[in-house]
């Protein structure tokens, strides 16, 4: 399907544009490792998340017993710039920090 198709109603041509929506909401994970350190990610989702720091510590302590944790659910643009922001902090703190995005 290219959007272009031609659809026929009696005598009537139509040309309707046939939009592709990607999903409205994209979940932000955070990755588990074994070298960030547990303040650093507490304070990853408070300044980058705006958690509060119990919900923070909360999210933290799931992520490192299962693995990974959901950080928040925002539009595509906004979730793609909280994974980079989320794993530049973590480089320019030398910390191996992974965060990833997934559709609702
Ligand atoms: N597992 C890390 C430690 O024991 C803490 C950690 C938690 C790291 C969550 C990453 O996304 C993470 N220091």
């Amino acid at each position: 399907m290219d959007g272009t198709d031609r659809q026929t109603g009696g005598e009537v041509l139509e040309r309707t544009k046939q939009k592709t929506k990607r999903p409205e909401l994209y979940k932000v994970l955070l990755l588990n490792d074994d070298y960030t350190t547990m303040d650093f990610v507490v304070e990853v989702l408070e300044s980058i998340f705006n958690k509060a720091p119990a919900e923070a510590y909360r999210i933290m302590i799931a992520v490192h017993t299962q693995g990974k944790g959901l950080a928040g659910v925002y539009p595509y643009d906004i979730a793609e710039t909280k994974v980079e922001t989320v794993i530049d902090r973590a480089r320019e703190n030398g910390f191996p920090l992974k965060a990833t995005m997934e559709p609702e």
